[in-house]
């Protein structure tokens, strides 16, 4: 009974119109069925099929095979192009389902075969977002720069100084750092220069804590920084092999966690719904933001995500709107935009529950 299966596809009208804040999306694995679709068109030799770069409903996967998925998308996607397109997608997909306010992440890839470079593809996702801006899309967009924890020491650094080009020259829109990538592979240690040398400059950090057990030393390790943002943090409590030490660092500083139900569960991280460390952490009135990771690879939006955590733990509508509002405390860009998107979200609140 603890595990009943939660996973509605009609999303309540409520959802779907609550304004939200989105701070966890991958690029790469926000595209769409439809984004899809047009991306296999373009490159028929690849034989590559949907079912090769979504995990559907009802399926699960290992986080080992989430991240051969992956790899089939970064196929798809490989020009400047197809950056442009996916970018824009994503950015109106979210708009779409009431995102108010997006901050988008991606690891910058140099493809020798296209001639892209990782300086054009950081300025493609730029432009994207500004053309959304020009044509008056709803929706206020924000850039981290991700390190993928598996290419190391050297390449980490290398993101930093280029982040940090960005920071200074994209008008803003360049907030911060993200650590992710298949958290089995290499050591936070090996990063800690990098992650400080970001911090330093100015750039907000937001990293995968703990999304897979037995990484208690690297989280320890990386909670020093302190950084500004948690990913998952799936296995920090101690009800799940975490520890005290490790809760009492993220609450003494006060890191939001940026949390994916259905990431979690379709990469069995954990078990099911009901066990979602979400429980945890919002019942302790630790600032807790509700993500949808990569809605298209795991097939979800964040009305949903909004949708299954609310009948899950029983929020009441009340609830759901303080909690899609809190998150906008949690956000990389400055105090300004903070206070338009208050606004905002007064203005639209309704009279009644
Ligand atoms: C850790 C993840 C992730 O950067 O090419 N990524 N890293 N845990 C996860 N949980 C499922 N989901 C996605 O988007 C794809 C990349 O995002 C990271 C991985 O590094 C993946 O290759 P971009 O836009």
């Amino acid at each position: 009974a603890l595990c009943k299966l939660v996973m509605d596809n009609e999303v309540d009208v409520f959802y779907r119109e609550l304004p939200k804040v989105e701070l966890h999306a991958h690029l790469n694995g926000s595209v769409s069925f439809q984004t899809i679709e047009k991306l296999i068109s373009r490159k028929p030799h690849l034989n590559i099929e949907h079912g090769m770069t979504a995990i559907g409903k009802g399926q699960r996967r290992t986080l080992d095979e989430c991240f051969q998925v992956f790899k089939v998308i970064h196929q798809l996607v490989d020009t400047e192009e197809d950056i442009l397109m996916v970018a824009t997608d994503v950015i109106k997909e979210f708009a779409a389902d009431g995102v108010k306010y997006l901050e988008l992440r991606s690891t910058p890839r140099e493809e020798k075969n296209t001639g892209l470079t990782k300086k054009r593809y950081i300025e493609t996702v730029m432009k994207a977002i500004q053309q959304c801006r020009k044509e008056g899309v709803d929706i206020d967009v924000r850039f981290l720069v991700a390190i993928d924890r598996r290419n190391g020491t050297e390449v980490a650094m290398e993101t930093v100084k280029l982040a940090e080009e960005f920071m200074l020259s994209s008008d803003g829109l360049v907030v911060g750092l993200d650590l992710s990538g298949d958290p089995t592979v290499g050591h936070g240690r090996d990063l800690l220069p990098a992650l400080q040398k970001a911090k330093n400059c100015g750039l907000k950090l937001s990293l995968h804590l703990s999304e897979v057990p037995s990484q208690l030393e690297e989280s320890d390790l990386l909670l020093n920084l302190p950084p500004d943002r948690i990913g998952h943090g799936t296995f920090l409590h101690p009800e799940v092999g975490g520890s005290a030490s490790l809760v009492e660092k993220v609450v003494k500083n006060n890191i939001p966690l940026e949390l994916c139900l259905t990431s979690n569960i379709k990469g069995q991280t954990v078990p099911c719904y009901a066990q979602h460390h979400f429980k945890y952490w919002y019942q302790m009135g630790h600032p807790s933001v509700i993500c949808t990771d990569d809605k298209g690879v795991f097939c979800t939006d964040l009305s949903q995500e909004y949708q299954v955590a609310a009948s899950t733990f029983g929020l009441s509508r009340e609830a759901v709107w303080k909690l899609s509002q809190s998150a906008i405390d949690c956000i990389f860009a400055p105090d300004s935009l903070k206070q338009q998107l208050k606004q905002k979200w007064m203005d639209l609140q309704p009279q009644v529950f």
